[in-house]
Parts: structure tokens; sequence; C-alpha cells
């Protein structure tokens, strides 16, 4: 398999704002999470089950994650943990991804666990947070794309996403590269999905679904 694409899946407040605590900032975004459950499940076109998408997260991330939630049904959850320097067993091992999580040392390993397996078994490849992970993907050539929910609303945050996404400035940190915000009509045909337009309001809290893309 080639190195696979990564796309970063985040909801940031104006200021970046992703955390607090050791869990989302805001409460009540039901259709929101909808939106991340069914976008990190659709199979792109030229996959079909059992084939699955895989969702990469922290192991922070995973621990915020209500534990009837996890692992995130219908996706490979693979977690990592600087604990889990052993690489995993090749794909098709003794992992069960349908009631368990792999566990990696490192997002390269993670990415290492993918190309291993057959090219068949893995759809899109999310990178889900929390902010070290983030960092971690941001400093690699596959990570070409965020999916952003711009929260309008501010929030107290002590976590933040590593990488400024201004309407006005396009120059990102986080590793460099050029990022532009994609219309609504590409985030759709990304997604294969229809997503709303403008701005959405759920629980007295705004919103707006982005895609911002990295242009080299
Ligand atoms: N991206 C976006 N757009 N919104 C988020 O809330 C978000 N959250 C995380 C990463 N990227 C995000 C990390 N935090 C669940 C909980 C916390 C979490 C990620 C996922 C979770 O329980 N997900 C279930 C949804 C269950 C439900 O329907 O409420 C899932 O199946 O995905």
């Amino acid at each position: 398999m080639l190195p696979p694409e990564l796309t970063l899946v985040v909801a940031a407040t104006r200021t970046m704002g992703i955390g607090l605590n050791g869990t989302l900032p805001w409460t009540g975004l039901r259709k929101e999470m909808a939106y991340f459950a069914r976008v990190t499940k659709r199979l792109p076109s030229n996959a079909q089950p059992p084939a699955m998408n895989a969702v990469i997260m922290g192991r922070k991330t995973w621990d915020s994650i209500p534990p009837k939630f996890r692992p995130l049904k219908g996706r490979l959850n693979i977690v990592i943990s600087r604990s889990h320097a052993e690489p995993p067993p090749p794909r098709g091992g003794d992992v069960d991804a349908e009631t368990e999580a792999v566990r990696v040392g490192s997002l390269e390993q993670a990415v290492a666990y993918l190309k291993a397996g057959s090219a068949a078994r893995t759809g899109k490849v999310f990178v889900i947070g929390g902010a070290q992970i983030y960092r971690a993907a941001l400093e690699l050539k596959e990570a070409k794309r965020v999916l952003l929910t711009r929260v309008m609303n501010d929030f107290e945050c002590d976590t933040f996403f590593p990488l400024e996404l201004s309407e006005t400035e396009m120059e990102g940190g986080g590793g460099g590269g050029r990022w532009v915000k994609r219309s609504k009509k590409e985030l759709d045909a990304w997604t294969g999905e229809t997503v709303p337009e403008g701005i959405q309001e759920e629980n007295e809290t705004q919103y707006e679904f982005q895609m911002w893309e990295r242009v080299d």
C-alpha cells in the first residue's frame, strides 16, 4: 500500500481551542458529533465492506471517549501511547477490530501498520486528535486535509489545534505548507455527503463545516 493520506478531523473555536480538562470544551453538539461519526465511517467510493476507514488517536483522546462508544464502531481504531513501544502484530493477526483497538507507540507506527496491511482493508485514514497527535501529523507530508468544524462561540479551552486556519492570513504554521479553504462542493465530493452549508446552530452554539487542504 502507498503511504496513506491523512485527514485531520477537528472541531475548534476561533482561537483553535479543542479541549478543556481532558474533554471537549462544549456539550450538546449532537449533530456535529453525528457528522463526525458519519464522515469518519463512510467508505470512499473505491472501497467496500469488509474494508473500514481507520481513526488514529492519542491515548488521552481514547480515554476521553465515553466507554460505551469505544472503540468507535465501524472504524479501525488505532491508539498511540508511548508505553506501547513494541510494534503490533501484522494485520490478520490477533487483533479484533470489532472489540478493541490496535495500540502503537507512535504516529509513524500507526502509518506503518496501515501500510503493511492489504490496501483492500483500509479506506480513508483520519487523525482525530488530540493536540499532540495533530502536531505530529502536521509534520508529515501525508497530512493533506483538515475537516474543520469552526465553532463560533468562545469556550474556555486548555488545549489547542496546532495550526492557524484563518480566512485572511493563509500561511499556516505546524509543519509548513500553505493551507487553503475548499468550497462546499469540494467538501461534499470528498466526504460523499451533502454537508449543511453556512452557520449551523445547536444548543446555542454556532458552527460551520469546512474543509482545508495543503497545497505544495
Ligand atoms: N471532530 C469533530 N468535528 N467533532 C468532534 O467532536 C471531534 N471529537 C474528537 C475528534 N475530532 C472531532 C475527539 N473526541 C466521540 C467522543 C469524543 C471524541 C470523538 C468521538 C464519540 O463518542 N463518537 C461516537 C459518536 C457517538 C454519538 O453518536 O454521540 C462515534 O461513533 O463517532
